[in-house]
């Protein structure tokens, strides 16, 4: 199998996380891709271009020992656990299943806005939009105070809790960014008035999931060359399918 994604390790990846839990660590080729290098203008055009298999262009972006394809951090983690040779992350159908899926959900919205303001950040101050912090911060902060109440009784580690774990690292990640340019909340801290929540983060750190690449240099081959060729071989399998 091959994962193609962005080896920034500066935050917990979900996608990685199944990844160990599920066992499938040694039979995984991770393939560091850059998506935003390849925008005109910023380091010399698409040298790290999905596009001959994932036309949305992100990552992550996995292919199977059969060369399929998938791309999207759901599905991706739903066919890992499904060949997991350890921990698995999805409950059976149940109510335990539903409310991983929602805590997932939740995670994965907080993420995406997240990343929204993010980018709504980079922008020069006077062509920031402030509604956009101002219509995301109150969900934000309603799910950091919905997961101090669950995080006072939270036990055992599934999809929702992975999820979660990415939404809030990417959050402090992204603070580096937020510094000068979040109007509202520039450092904000989510464990600050948060004593459950951020006793339940601290202890999920220690998961050799999460110790598997959170805060560690990426040490493999990152060139676009190595990418080109796990790329090209990916085309050619699937080609002569
Ligand atoms: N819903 C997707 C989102 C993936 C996503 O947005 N990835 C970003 C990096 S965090 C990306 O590849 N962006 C490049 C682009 O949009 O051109 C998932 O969960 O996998």
């Amino acid at each position: 199998m091959k994962l193609f994604y962005s080896p920034f390790h500066g935050f917990i990846h979900k996608a990685l996380v199944t990844t160990h839990e599920a066992g499938l660590w040694d039979a995984m080729t991770f393939v560091p891709t850059y998506p935003f290098r390849n925008r005109e203008g910023v380091d010399q055009g698409d040298r790290y271009s999905l596009v001959a298999i994932n036309p949305l262009d992100k990552v992550p972006t996995l292919v199977t020992d059969d060369w399929d394809v998938i791309y999207g951090s759901e599905p991706i983690c739903q066919y890992l656990d499904s060949q997991s040779r350890a921990n698995r992350l999805y409950p059976e159908p149940g109510p335990a299943r539903w409310d991983a899926l929602r805590r997932h959900d939740r995670a994965q919205t907080y993420f995406e806005n997240t990343v929204m303001m993010n980018m709504e950040g980079w922008r020069p101050e006077d062509e920031r939009h402030l509604d956009v912090f101002e219509w995301i911060w109150p969900k934000l902060h309603r799910v950091l105070d919905e997961l101090e109440e669950e995080c006072a009784t939270e036990q055992g580690f599934d999809i929702g809790h992975a999820a979660t774990l990415h939404a809030l690292s990417y959050m402090d990640f992204g603070s580096k960014f937020y510094e000068a340019v979040d109007p509202l909340h520039p450092r904000y801290d989510f464990r600050k008035e948060r004593p459950n929540l951020a006793a339940w983060y601290e202890a999920q750190l220690e998961r050799p999931s999460v110790a598997s690449h959170f805060g560690r240099d990426y040490e493999g081959d990152d060139s676009p060359e190595f990418f080109a060729r796990q790329l090209a071989e990916v085309v050619a399998a699937r080609g002569k399918r």
